[in-house]
C-alpha cells in the first residue's frame, strides 16, 4: 500500500489553462506533484497561486513536501486531470451541490423524455456525430496536407534550387552564345568546339589519368543521390515524432496553445449549454 490516495481528488481538466490556489489552515505544508514538475507552498494566512495545465488525461500522485509536523510522511496529493466535458459535469455537480439546489439546471437526460423531445434527442446526436465527422475529416486533409503536399514540396524546392540555379545561368550563357553565333558565327563557332571539345578532353584526360579519382567522383554523386531519397522519410518522419512528443520545440507549442484554445471554448461552450436550461 503506497499511502497515495486522497478522500477527494482534485478534479482538473486537460487542455485547459487552470489556476490552483494553495494555502493552509494549520502549518506550513508544499502542494506537489513531481510527476506534472508542480511544488507550491501552502502557508497559513497566505494564498499562493500556481498555473496548471494537464496535456492528457490521467491520475497523478505527489505528497505534502515541507516538513509540517510528526504525521507529514502521511500527506498525499492526488490530481485526476479529465477531459474538458467530464471536467464541466463535474464542477456544474458540485456546484449544485454546495449550493443545496437539486436539479437547478436541466438534465441532458430529461431532453430526452416525451416523442417531441426523443426527435429533438436524435437529431441532436446525429448533430453531433456529423460535426465529428466532419471535424475528422478537415484534420485529416490538414495533415495530408502538411505531411503530403507541403513538405515534400518545400524539400524539393530547398534540394532543386542549385539545380534551378544552374539551369537558369546555363541557359543565359546559351542565349548570350546564340546572340554572339549572329553577329560572328566563325568567332562563335570556333569558342563552341574549343570549349566543348576541351570540356570533353579534360573528363577523358581525367578518367583516364586518375581512374580512381573518376569513379570515387561518380560513386559520390550516386551516393548523394540516394542519401537525399533515402533522408526524406527520415525528415518527415522525424517531424511527425516532434509533433507528438512533448519536448519544447515551437511547433508543439503552437500545437499546444491552439488545442489549449479550442478547449478553452468548448468549456465555455459546454458550461453555457449546462446553465442556458435554467
Ligand atoms: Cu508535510
Amino acid at each position: 500500500y503506497r499511502l497515495l490516495e486522497v478522500d477527494n481528488r482534485c478534479v482538473v481538466s486537460c487542455l485547459l489553462q487552470m489556476r490552483g490556489l494553495v494555502t493552509s489552515d494549520d502549518v506550513v505544508h508544499s502542494w506537489a506533484i513531481p510527476s506534472s514538475s508542480i511544488k507550491v507552498d501552502g502557508v497559513p494566512g497566505r494564498i499562493n497561486q500556481v498555473g496548471l495545465c494537464f496535456l492528457y488525461p490521467g491520475v497523478f500522485y505527489g505528497q505534502c513536501s515541507e516538513l509540517c509536523g510528526v504525521n507529514h510522511s502521511f500527506m498525499p496529493v492526488c490530481v485526476e486531470a479529465v477531459c474538458a466535458g467530464v471536467f464541466v459535469d463535474w464542477i456544474v455537480d458540485n456546484h449544485d451541490m454546495n449550493l443545496n439546489a437539486n436539479a437547478s439546471y436541466t438534465c441532458s437526460n430529461n431532453l430526452c423524455a416525451g416523442a417531441w423531445g426523443a426527435i429533438v434527442c436524435v437529431a441532436k446526436k446525429i448533430w453531433g456525430v456529423t460535426k465529428f465527422l466532419g471535424s475528422c475529416y478537415v484534420m485529416w486533409f490538414y495533415y495530408l496536407g502538411y505531411y503530403g503536399v507541403y513538405m515534400p514540396i518545400k524539400v524539393a524546392v530547398v534540394g532543386s534550387f542549385d539545380l534551378v540555379w544552374w539551369t537558369v545561368s546555363a541557359c543565359l550563357s546559351v542565349g548570350r552564345w546564340v546572340g554572339w553565333f549572329a553577329m560572328d558565327p566563325v568567332d562563335a563557332s570556333v569558342f563552341a568546339i574549343s570549349y566543348l571539345g576541351g570540356k570533353i578532353w579534360s573528363g577523358v584526360c581525367f578518367a583516364v589519368t586518375s581512374p580512381i579519382a573518376a569513379s570515387v567522383w561518380v560513386v559520390k554523386g550516386v551516393w548523394s543521390g540516394i542519401c537525399a531519397v533515402v533522408s526524406f522519410p527520415y525528415v518527415a518522419f522525424n517531424a511527425l515524432v516532434d509533433s507528438v512528443s512533448s519536448f519544447n520545440e515551437n511547433g508543439v507549442q503552437e500545437l499546444i496553445a491552439w488545442q489549449v484554445y479550442r478547449s478553452t471554448k468548448r468549456f465555455y461552450w459546454a458550461l453555457l449549454n449546462r446553465y442556458s436550461g435554467k
